[in-house]
């Protein structure tokens, strides 16, 4: 009797044009997908982000019963789960004696090299869900003495015909991110995003959830995300029509209470594969020819998808399984009590901490220009800002996370994904958001009690960083302010910078 083959498909591979699922022969062949403790608390991810995975593999699970294939589902309550992936392999190639795994690759080094030394046969083949192929990536890299996006994405735009005229980009510019910085109006009104009603299989999921993770960081309830590519094919219809118009204008905008404003809430879809990038991106194109979304807008959404996204996948891959250890900085600091708890004065930091313990999301700039920026300039260790962003946010898997955090938000790759760091002063959040005019320090002062911790903390870490940074052209300017101030001034700034840190390394209220 010829033996089956098993295909793993894991919680981030959910969708029927899988590659492992395309080499399959239904007749003989077994799909295994397993719930597990060991993923679900290698590190403590939000519960909203377990019962998201949860419940989008159990209903998908259910597609492939309902097309035909013979899948084995463990779910993470059954008596005999081993709770890790691993386990759950070896216990069903007994069980229908398989002995070749047929696996997509991994979005984590982690589990490629698990998979990779586990006592049986395993093919691991690329994951084609992406527009750039590993390979491709590679061979731009090759010859690049910088990995910059922006010549990346150009690439992608010629390859999939994205806002193309022929060989030239459609409004003869590729790039409209000047036109993408607004300041959040005084009154915003922006649409809420779409939720969805939960069916029993996603009720059971979240009753499972709340009982069994409640230690972790994060609110289960309530749940409002789809959880089906139908339902998330809705989510990314009504953004298209209610958002995308005025996404480009308020990217980068933070109101107070207003955790969405114009971004599309999609990239938790994206990374299960509950959407694909590329009709995604057609979709999005479509809204600018038939003129319901004007080009900064789309150009900026699918620069994002084809650019950013795509880019940041690239770097994980190109630069292997060490990137997560890199601390070019040496930063050393411990994360301060307050990303757990929101419990801060600093309006900006509790925003962003207590939206995200709701909805496991915060948008890009609270991402990089609040939370980041905060633990880029208090000296925090990279591999806990790390562990944070990957556990807390559901859209969070570490091809994209890593990336993001390590490389564009704590610089931690030495400038392979950004070029100078990504830091401000309390002016540049002041200028994006309305935090400040309720927050209880004041955003102009330096020195005093209430002074904004961003400030004297921006100018204590250029000056901590001089060797690195003091030669690079894009942030020459800022050391010449810093060489127009005062001495009394200088050494002011930089004492109250210590006070800080020293308040936080003490676990003192700040
Ligand atoms: P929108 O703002 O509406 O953008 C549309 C889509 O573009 C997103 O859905 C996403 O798929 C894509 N996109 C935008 N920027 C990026 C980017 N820099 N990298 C990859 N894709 C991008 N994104 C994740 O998907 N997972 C993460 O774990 C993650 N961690 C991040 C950590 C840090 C420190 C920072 C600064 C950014 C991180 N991002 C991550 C990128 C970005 O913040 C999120 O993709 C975005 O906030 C998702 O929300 P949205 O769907 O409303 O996005
Ligand atoms: C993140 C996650 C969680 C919480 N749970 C599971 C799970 O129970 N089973 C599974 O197959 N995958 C899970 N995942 C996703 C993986 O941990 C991992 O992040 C991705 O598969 C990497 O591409
Ligand atoms: Fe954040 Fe400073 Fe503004 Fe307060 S004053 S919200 S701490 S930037």
């Amino acid at each position: 009797m010829v033996k089956p083959n098993l295909i793993l498909v894991l919680g981030d591979q959910l969708t029927l044009d899988l590659a492992a699922i395309r080499q399959a022969d239904k007749s003989k062949d077994v799909i295994i997908m397993a719930e597990a403790d060991a993923e679900a608390e290698y590190v403590n991810h939000h519960p909203k982000k377990i019962a998201f995975i949860f419940s989008a593999m159990r209903h998908f699970a259910n597609t492939l019963w309902a097309s035909g294939w013979k899948v084995l589902y463990s779910k993470v309550d059954d008596p005999q789960n081993s709770q890790n992936i691993l386990g759950e392999i070896l216990r069903y190639a007994d069980e229908v004696g398989a002995n070749e795994l047929i696996v997509t690759k991994p979005g984590e080094w982690r589990l490629i090299e698990l998979l990779n030394e586990a006592p049986l046969e395993v093919k691991m083949i690329e994951d084609d869900r992406f527009i750039a192929s590993q390979v491709e990536f590679e061979n731009w890299a090759h010859d690049k003495k910088t990995l910059r996006m922006e010549f990346f994405y150009r690439e992608m735009r010629r390859k999939t015909g994205l806002l193309m005229d022929g060989d030239k980009p459609i409004g003869d510019k590729w790039n409209f991110d000047q036109e993408n910085r607004k300041s959040p109006p005084k009154k915003i009104i922006s649409p809420a995003p779409t939720e969805f009603n939960n069916d029993k299989i996603t009720e059971d999921v979240l009753v499972l959830v709340n009982a069994r993770y409640n230690s972790h960081f994060g609110d289960v309830y309530p749940f409002n995300y789809a959880v089906t590519p139908d339902d998330a094919n809705v989510a990314l219809d009504k953004f298209i029509k209610n958002s995308l118009p005025l996404f480009g204008d308020y990217q980068d905008a933070m109101m107070l209470g207003e955790p969405f404003l114009y971004h599309a809430l999609i990239s938790l879809y994206l990374n299960t594969g509950l959407l694909d990038p590329l009709e995604t991106c057609r979709k999005v194109e479509k809204a600018f020819i038939t003129g319901l979304a004007p080009l900064n807008a789309v150009e900026g959404f699918i620069r994002q998808i084809i650019g950013w996204r795509e880019y940041i996948r690239g770097i994980y891959f190109l630069k292997g399984p060490d990137y997560i250890n890199q601390n070019y900085l040496n930063a050393k600091a411990k994360l301060p009590s307050f990303y757990w708890s929101g419990d801060t004065k600093m309006q900006c930091i509790s925003q962003a901490v207590l939206q995200t313990k709701k909805y496991s999301y915060a948008h890009h700039i609270q991402r990089l220009m609040v939370t980041g920026n905060f633990a880029l300039l208090a000296d925090i260790d990279p591999k806990e800002v790390h562990r944070w962003y990957l556990s807390v946010y559901i859209d969070a898997f570490e091809w994209v996370e890593a990336p993001n955090t390590l490389g564009m938000s704590q610089f931690s790759d030495g400038g392979v994904v950004a070029s100078k760091p990504y830091i401000s002063s309390g002016a540049y959040i002041s200028r994006m958001s309305n935090y400040c005019k309720s927050c209880h320090y004041d955003v102009k002062d330096k020195l005093g009690d209430r002074a904004c911790p961003f400030n004297a903390l921006y100018w204590d870490f250029l000056i901590r960083h001089e060797e690195k940074f003091s030669s690079n052209p894009r942030m020459r300017q800022m050391y010449r302010n810093w060489e127009r101030q005062d001495a009394n001034l200088k050494s002011a700034t930089l004492a109250k910078a210590k006070k800080i840190l020293s308040d936080i390394s003490k676990n003192r209220m700040i």
